[in-house]
């Protein structure tokens, strides 16, 4: 027989706090209405590759990154930084960094069928909206935690933890009105150095934050549908 389902045990609640939680409760139609809405939502996102110089005010940025750091994480050790870049200075050194290495990419060291994968996007080496955009986010993974005392906390899920954060902080911006494109310059390793961050760290993606240009254009592009991404095996009735 199967033992009962019992969360938390109560060894376990002898030894660390819990407490109850709630969530919100909504009728059925309410429900619908709030997914519908959020599913319109999200379906309106794109990434951009032009962006305005308009300014975004910090504070955004601040609220876009607690919401990303509400994600779930391995062991809850939230393996993320967030370093947000609006020194114009920083930006251009950004800027020919990952140029540099884009180019080095495109002349070839992306194969040909990766190019070809790439070229409806109409993507190329130069990123010149490192420099406009009013603020880069480059999001570091914590590979190991480093205690106060200096010993190594190991980290658990370290990319899926922080893959999970990038996702909440894409939606958050997308929420308030701005965009953002990830960008991964690889290598990145020269982000590490640049933005003086600790051994423990290590680049996982960057993120140019504003407004599109009154006159962007993206590609054209598809979703799969829903029958393409989701396989479901119901309740039996
Ligand atoms: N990192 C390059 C190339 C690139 C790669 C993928 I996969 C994309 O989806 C888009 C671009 C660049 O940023 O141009």
């Amino acid at each position: 027989m199967t033992e009962p389902y019992v969360y938390p045990r109560p060894e376990d609640a002898a030894r660390y706090p819990f407490v109850e939680h709630r969530i919100e409760q909504y009728d059925a139609a309410e429900q619908k209405l709030r997914g519908e809405a959020f599913l319109r939502l999200m379906e309106q996102r794109r990434s951009v590759r032009t962006f305005s110089d308009k300014m975004v005010p910090r504070e955004l940025l601040e609220m876009a990154i607690q919401t990303a750091a509400t994600a779930p994480s391995g062991a809850h050790m939230q393996p993320w930084k967030f370093v947000v870049i609006g020194d114009a200075d920083i930006k251009r050194q950004i800027r020919q960094a990952a140029e540099e290495e884009e180019r080095i990419n495109y002349e070839g060291r992306m194969n040909d069928e990766w190019q070809e994968a790439l070229a409806h996007l109409g993507t190329h080496w130069r990123k010149g909206y490192l420099e406009t955009a009013p603020w880069i986010v480059v999001v570091f993974e914590e590979r190991y935690g480093a205690t106060p005392e200096g010993t190594k906390q190991h980290h658990y899920y370290v990319k899926e933890s922080v893959g999970m954060a990038c996702g909440l902080f894409i939606a958050a911006l997308h929420n308030m009105g701005l965009a953002t494109l990830p960008h991964t310059p690889s290598p990145m390793a020269f982000l590490t150095k640049l933005l003086g961050r600790p051994d423990n760290e290590r680049p996982f993606v960057l993120f140019p934050v504003g407004y599109p240009t009154t006159d962007a254009q993206v590609p054209v592009l598809d979703r799969k549908p829903l029958g393409d991404v989701m396989i479901c095996v119901p309740p039996k009735a």
